[in-house]
């Protein structure tokens, strides 16, 4: 039988690619191990994002997020490897930089800029079914 590992979707949000941290965070995903199966650089668009976020609309930070999200290029990955949603989730620490733990990417590259929205340099899916769900949108 087949072995098929598991997959999820990171992107490395605008700030990231701002600071050229996308090298850094690759290398990281690389080093614990996973496969980087496709990426893409690009300017998401609004319905993209609203698509991608559904379940944060109406919450403070929203608008922010959106505005945020659309402000520059995302580098989108599709990764692969056994448990890679729970072991991408703990390469990059917790959604709050100023608290993630040293040695994750939020902890030891991001902070709170007095923005509305957190910038935290990566994003990754949450569950199997938010990682199809969000591989769809990318990865279309
Ligand atoms: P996650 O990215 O760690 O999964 P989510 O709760 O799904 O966190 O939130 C999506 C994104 O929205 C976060 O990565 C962060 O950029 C932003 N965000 C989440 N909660 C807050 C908040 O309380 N204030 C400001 N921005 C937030
Ligand atoms: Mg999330």
């Amino acid at each position: 039988m087949t072995h098929h590992p598991e997959e999820t979707l990171v992107l490395v949000k605008p700030d990231g690619v701002e600071r050229r941290l996308t090298g850094e965070i690759i290398a990281r995903i690389e080093r614990k191990g996973y496969e980087v199966v496709d990426l893409k650089m690009l300017v998401p668009t609004r319905e993209m994002l609203a698509a991608h976020y559904e379940e944060h609309e109406g919450k403070p930070f929203y608008e922010p997020l959106l505005e945020f999200m659309g402000s520059g290029p995302v580098v989108a990955l599709r990764l692969a490897g056994d448990r890679v949603i729970e072991g991408f989730r703990s390469l990059a620490g917790a959604t709050d930089p100023t608290v993630a733990a040293p040695g994750t990417i939020r902890g030891d590259y991001a902070r709170d800029w007095g923005a509305g929205v957190q910038k935290n340099l990566v994003h990754g899916s949450d569950s199997t079914l938010s990682a199809e769900r969000e591989l769809a949108i990318w990865f279309a």
